[in-house]
């Protein structure tokens, strides 16, 4: 027979001055635990007449509760210090000045997007934005491809599984628009349309922005970048865009000696059509843009496509196509970033990789200004 107030006594002195949670614990294991002396005493009742029962009961019965008590009363005592000393070793004093580097930097496709809006701000050009979810018909039909078209076939275009009914918000977009297939847009192109809608004639805008084509190799990827531009005007002839393009390369790229040369080529958006291709020699596995790319060790790289409007694209975007006529480009962002900063592989623009970051990144101080130059590195 154990003596239930001396046990008492001791488990409520070792409760007392347990230091740590795990010793505790241990306490109510050794008291109230299955085979703790408490439950053990506990079940001696059981075998006990009615009248020793009445006798024993209440003594064990108050042995468990104050036990319990003096735990529960411990625990949060312990508790309450193990925050108060962890607030303590936690302290942050915000008002101390910040010594550690900055770890983030500018994407190059950011950085030349800004590039880009600074030397195209300086032309009279506004930017301009459109949805990265498309319907078709303003990446396709409204650019002159209707359904049958062959040139949507080469886009590799992403659809999305469902066509979603129902008509565009304008009604001159909706004459014989049941339904339209969503897609990711292709290229920047049905920005023109939804500026010219929005905006009517004249117009000079750029629009930057994601596209998306199913394609992956080191020049291609399935997402990359365009920037469109788009003049409206009366009177733009394809002198205005050779102009317009020479001026915005000779700023991006920081030299005089910028050859652009215009291939005829076809988009069923433009017509005559061209494809503006650039200059460029190779040093030390580099290919640095400059000179003629007929010139011994050069050689033309294409940057994107051109042309003046074709008729049929201001007619569906409701431009009065006897008055007004102009020009558009769309050139990929990648690859002149690409060239302007002497990366070779597409892919690593999109892989994440802190260290081709680090490496490539711009400061978010390093704001391109034309007088401060639209090229400083990081
Ligand atoms: C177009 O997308 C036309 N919308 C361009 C245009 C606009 C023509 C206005 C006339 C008037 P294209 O498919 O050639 O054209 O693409 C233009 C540029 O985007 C290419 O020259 C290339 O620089 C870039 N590009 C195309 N596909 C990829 C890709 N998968 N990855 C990276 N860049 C790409």
């Amino acid at each position: 027979m154990i003596d239930i107030s001396s046990q008492t006594e001791a488990a409520l002195a070792a409760i007392a001055t347990a230091e740590t949670l795990d010793a505790l614990e241990a306490q109510r294991l050794d008291a109230l635990g299955k085979k703790g002396w408490v439950s053990l005493a506990l079940k001696t009742l059981g075998g006990m007449s009615p009248e020793e029962r009445t006798a024993a009961a209440p003594a064990i019965q108050s042995a468990r509760a104050s036990i319990a008590e003096a735990l529960d009363a411990k625990k949060a005592a312990l508790e309450a210090a193990a925050l108060e000393e962890q607030l303590a070793r936690e302290t942050v004093d915000l008002t101390l000045p910040a010594v550690a580097a900055p770890k983030g930097s500018v994407h190059p496709v950011s950085q030349v997007m800004d590039e880009l809006a600074e030397i195209f701000a300086d032309l009279g050009f506004a930017v301009a934005t459109g949805p990265e979810i498309e319907d078709d018909w303003h990446n396709f039909t409204a650019l002159n491809m209707d359904e049958t078209h062959p040139a949507r076939a080469m886009h590799d275009t992403f659809y999305f599984p469902d066509r979603t009914p129902g008509g565009p918000a304008s009604s001159s977009e909706a004459v014989g628009q049941q339904e339209r297939e969503i897609l990711l847009r292709t290229h920047t192109s049905p920005v023109q349309i939804r500026s010219m809608l929005a905006q009517g004639a004249p117009i000079r805008i750029i629009a930057p922005g994601r596209v998306y084509r199913s394609d992956s190799d080191a020049t291609h990827t399935p997402m990359f970048h365009q920037v469109e531009g788009l003049v409206i005007d009366r009177d733009i002839h394809l002198g205005h865009l050779k102009w317009t393009l020479e001026t915005f390369f000779k700023a991006f790229f920081e030299r005089e000696d910028i050859t652009l040369r215009l291939r005829p080529s076809y988009f069923p958006f433009t017509e005559p059509s061209v494809e503006v291709d650039v200059g460029y020699s190779t040093e030390g596995g580099r290919r640095v843009v400059g000179g003629h790319g007929d010139a011994p060790g050069h050689a033309w790289m294409e940057l994107g496509g051109s042309g003046m409007v074709n008729r049929r694209v201001l007619e569906f975007a409701g431009v009065d196509a006897d008055e007004y006529q102009g020009f558009a480009f769309g050139l990929g962002i990648d690859r002149i970033a690409m060239l302007k900063y002497g990366m070779n592989d597409l892919r690593a623009f999109f892989d994440g990789d802190p260290r081709w970051l680090a490496h490539y990144g711009f400061s978010p101080f390093d704001q391109p200004t034309l007088s401060a130059g639209v090229g400083a590195r990081a």
